[in-house]
């Protein structure tokens, strides 16, 4: 049967029911099952399943790209190895983090446990997208909680000898490691910039909730990291100065010209994501976000990659949120490529 873009979606498997396979695949998105570090609220493991189930209700135009339903994107089946870990590792730092929160002695062998499995997991990751990036596939992790693309961008540094990244977040994510994991999804940019030389910059936008131990590695690192603060966005928009364009473009202009985008959808106002890992007043407006996605591809600049994580599952709405971003990191992936 021929694939009808104006029809309902068939549940096949891939992501809108799609009608493409693996191998005619130009956008592969990797769903991974992860959330051992998670400090607040579970269920993140989950998301790229209920995006999945969400996308079905999908219909394919897009505002900005024409004929956006002939990109060929695949979804990939879970990795079962990367599931199973999670579900015997998380415990385990459920625990710990209960006796921090208690001021118990830390069990020491229980943490090495844990920062040893994210090693794996990290390597896990890795191995997946350096494999299909060798194929020429481009790739969209979906989390999990915010730890899991480190291994996805040392994939990217050995085919991109220097890249930026947009990071659209509320946190910062800078900390040198949190409740003692060394591969918390609240230090993933801070791991990303200390292995990985290849990062050139790295742009943060929507940061609303962060400490000062984030505020000085970035001012630190002045030359190589741009933070865009909520509050900072908002002031300028309040007091009439700038347009939110303007806003786009200056920081746009902060980036080179290969682009990864980490979208953390606490990003977004909380209304848009209310079963996230950590939501937090304030944030971007859902068409804000799509707004500085375009302007990335129309600036010129290659987007070589991108995750989106820490999307909800306890309710299908964080998962129809998740599942329109999902398909616009796509189909911009797609369009953007030179
Ligand atoms: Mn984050």
């Amino acid at each position: 049967m021929a694939f009808d873009p104006n029809s309902y979606a068939l549940k096949n498997g891939n992501f809108i029911g799609l009608p493409y396979d693996f191998a005619s695949a130009q956008v592969v998105l990797l769903p991974v099952p992860w959330e051992v570090t998670v400090s607040y609220r579970s269920g993140t493991a989950l998301g790229p399943a209920a995006i999945l189930e969400a996308s079905y209700q999908l219909d394919l135009h897009d505002w900005d790209i024409p004929n956006a339903w002939e990109t060929p994107i695949y979804w990939q089946q879970e990795a079962v190895a990367i599931a199973n870990l999670n579900q015997e590792i998380r415990p385990l730092a459920a625990a710990h983090i209960e006796a921090l929160e208690q001021a118990q002695n830390m069990d020491k062998d229980r943490l090495k446990r844990v920062n040893s499995a994210c090693v794996l997991f990290n390597d896990m990751v890795y191995q997946h997208t350096i494999k299909l990036l060798r194929l020429g596939k481009k790739v969209g992790l979906i989390g999990g909680d915010h730890s899991v693309p480190l291994g996805y961008l040392k994939a990217l540094a050995v085919l991109h000898p220097s890249f930026g990244i947009l990071q659209i977040d509320a946190h910062c994510d800078l900390r040198a490691a949190y409740e003692s994991f060394l591969y918390s999804h609240a230090s993933i940019f801070y791991n990303a910039l200390e292995s990985i030389p290849q990062i050139s910059h790295l742009t943060q936008i929507g940061i609303r909730d962060t400490c000062q131990e984030e505020l000085d590695y970035a001012s630190d690192n002045v030359d190589r990291i741009s933070l865009f603060s909520m509050p900072g966005i908002r002031t300028k928009q309040f007091e009439g100065s700038f347009s939110f364009h303007q806003i786009c473009l200056e920081i746009v202009e902060t980036l080179p010209h290969k682009v990864y985008i980490s979208f953390d959808i606490d990003g977004l106002e909380p209304s848009l994501c209310p079963n996230t890992g950590t939501p937090v007043p304030g944030g971007f407006r859902y068409q804000e976000a799509l707004y500085l996605i375009g302007l990335i591809r129309k600036s010129g600049r290659e987007i070589i990659g991108f995750d989106l994580c820490e999307v909800g599952s306890a309710s299908a709405w964080d998962a129809n949120v998740g599942a329109r971003l999902t398909y616009k990191l796509a189909v911009e992936l797609a369009a953007s490529q030179i």
